[in-house]
C-alpha cells in the first residue's frame, strides 16, 4: 500500500505539471490581458451518471459518499476543463443532481486534487424519456422507453449539463429539443423492409410528432471577454438496438447532420428552434461542437460515416485529441479492436470488445478562427496511478485548449 501510495503522488505530479501552463492561460484570459495570449480549455465528458429511477441521482448526490461520482469529479478536477459538456447526468427542473454533484463533489478535493468550481451552468430538459404516444419501435404496443421521444425509462434520463468559468449569454441560448426529424430536408427516415412503400417505418401520424433530437440540441453562447464561443451541445442516439430498419442508425446520422447543416452559411434555413426563430449559426460565428455523437469515423455501426458530416464541415478544425492509454487498451482487449481501422490513440471509448469495440465518439470540435493548441483524451495508461479514474465511465474526457483570437 506504500507504494500505492507513492504512486499517487508521482502520477498526480506529472499530470498537474503538464497542465498547469494551461491553467495560467486561462486565468490570463480571464482577467482580459491578452487576449489571444493563452487558451481556453473546452472538454466534453459522458460521465455515465444515468440512473433507472427518477429522483435517483439525486438522491445519491445529496451525499459526498458515492464512488462513481467523486471519481467523475476528479477527472474534472485533474483536467480542469473552462467549459465542460457534461452527457448523461440526469436532468431533474429541480436542479438537485446537479447542485449536489458541485457542492459535495466538485467543490470538495478529490484524492489530493484541488476542488474545482463553475460559476455558470447551463441545463434543460431532454427528449429521453417523453411519452411520444406513438408505437416507435413497431412491436404493436404504445409506451416504454423505446416509444419516448428518446429512448428512456423516464423524461430528464441522460440529460447533458453545460459546466463553466465564463458567463453563459443565458437569453440567447437556443434549443432544438423539438425539431422534427422529417422537416429535415432529405432525412433519412427508416424503411420498413416487409412493405412495399419506401421510408414507412414510422406512421404518418408518428412522423408528423417525432423530434430529430434523442436528448436535445443546445446552441450555448459562452461569454469570454468581448468574444463569443457558441458551444454546439447533443448526444445523438446509439446506431443500434434495432433492427434491420436500422432507425437509430439513421437519426444517429441525422442528429450530427443538423449540426453540419446549422454551422453551413447556406444549409441551415430549414432550422427552427424551440421558440420558432429559423435559421442556423450566424456566418462567421466562432463554435465548438462538443458530445458524445455515438459515431465513430471508421469503425463501429454508424451509417455512411456518420461522423465525417462534422469532422469535415464548414470551418470546423479536427485537433485529433489523443491518449496514451487508449492504444494500450486496444492492444490488451483484443476482439474487435484488433480489426479496426481507426487509431486506437483516438479512441474515446471503452466499449464491449464483441462488438463494436473502443471507439473514437467523443468530440471536441472547434471552428476557425479559434485556433487550437493542444488537446487530448484523459486515458491513462494501466500503470498510471490515475488509470483508476477509467471505471467511473465507459467514455473519457476530451479537451482541447483554444486560443480564442
Ligand atoms: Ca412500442
Ligand atoms: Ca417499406
Ligand atoms: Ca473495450
Amino acid at each position: 500500500m506504500r507504494g500505492h501510495r507513492i504512486a499517487v503522488v508521482a502520477g498526480a505530479f506529472v499530470l498537474l505539471a503538464s497542465l498547469a501552463p494551461a491553467a495560467q492561460a486561462s486565468e490570463t484570459f480571464a482577467s482580459e490581458t491578452a487576449s489571444g495570449a493563452g487558451g481556453v480549455r473546452f472538454a466534453t465528458y459522458n460521465t455515465s451518471l444515468n440512473r433507472a429511477e427518477q429522483g435517483q441521482l439525486a438522491a445519491e448526490l445529496a451525499t459526498p459518499d458515492n464512488a462513481q461520482a467523486s471519481m467523475i469529479a476528479e477527472v474534472l478536477q485533474r483536467t480542469r476543463p473552462d467549459v465542460v459538456l457534461l452527457n448523461e447526468f440526469d436532468y431533474d427542473q429541480s436542479g438537485a443532481a446537479l447542485d449536489g454533484f458541485r457542492d459535495n463533489y466538485l467543490a470538495r478535493g478529490q484524492h489530493d486534487a484541488a476542488p474545482i468550481e463553475y460559476p455558470y451552468h447551463y441545463t434543460a430538459p431532454v427528449n429521453t424519456g417523453v411519452p411520444s404516444g406513438h408505437d416507435l419501435n413497431n412491436d404493436g404496443v404504445i409506451g416504454g422507453p423505446d416509444d419516448a421521444f428518446g429512448f428512456g425509462e423516464f423524461p430528464g434520463q441522460y440529460g447533458m449539463v453545460v459546466l463553466s468559468k465564463y458567463p453563459i449569454d443565458t437569453d440567447a441560448v437556443r434549443t432544438f429539443q423539438q425539431f422534427r426529424w422529417q422537416d429535415m430536408p432529405g432525412a433519412l427516415l427508416p424503411d420498413n423492409p416487409d412493405t412495399p412503400e419506401p421510408a414507412d417505418w414510422y406512421s404518418p401520424d408518428a412522423l408528423a410528432d417525432l423530434r430529430l433530437s434523442s436528448k436535445s440540441h443546445w446552441d450555448v453562447p459562452i461569454k469570454l471577454g468581448k468574444r463569443t464561443v457558441h458551444l454546439l451541445a447533443a448526444h445523438p442516439t446509439p446506431p443500434s438496438f434495432d433492427g434491420p430498419e436500422d432507425r437509430n442508425g439513421k437519426r444517429n446520422h441525422d442528429e450530427i447532420r443538423f449540426w453540419a447543416d446549422y454551422v453551413h452559411p447556406a444549409r441551415g434555413g430549414y432550422i427552427y428552434d424551440d421558440v420558432g426563430n429559423r435559421g442556423g449559426l450566424p456566418p462567421g460565428a466562432r463554435f465548438v461542437i462538443a458530445g458524445d455523437l455515438n459515431a465513430d469515423p471508421l469503425d463501429g455501426d454508424s451509417v455512411d460515416a456518420a461522423a465525417n458530416q462534422v469532422l469535415r464541415a464548414h470551418r470546423v478544425i479536427d485537433p485529433r485529441p489523443r491518449s496514451a492509454g487508449g492504444p494500450e487498451a486496444s492492444e490488451l482487449q483484443g476482439g474487435a479492436n484488433e480489426t479496426h481501422r481507426g487509431d486506437p490513440g483516438l479512441d474515446t471509448a471503452d466499449f464491449s470488445d464483441e462488438e463494436p469495440g473502443n471507439l473514437r465518439v467523443d468530440y471536441v470540435l472547434p471552428s476557425l478562427p479559434l485556433l487550437p493548441k493542444r488537446a487530448g483524451v484523459f486515458w491513462p495508461r494501466a500503470e498510471d496511478e490515475l488509470a483508476r479514474l477509467t471505471e467511473a465511465s465507459d467514455h473519457r474526457l476530451v479537451w482541447t485548449d483554444l486560443l480564442v483570437t
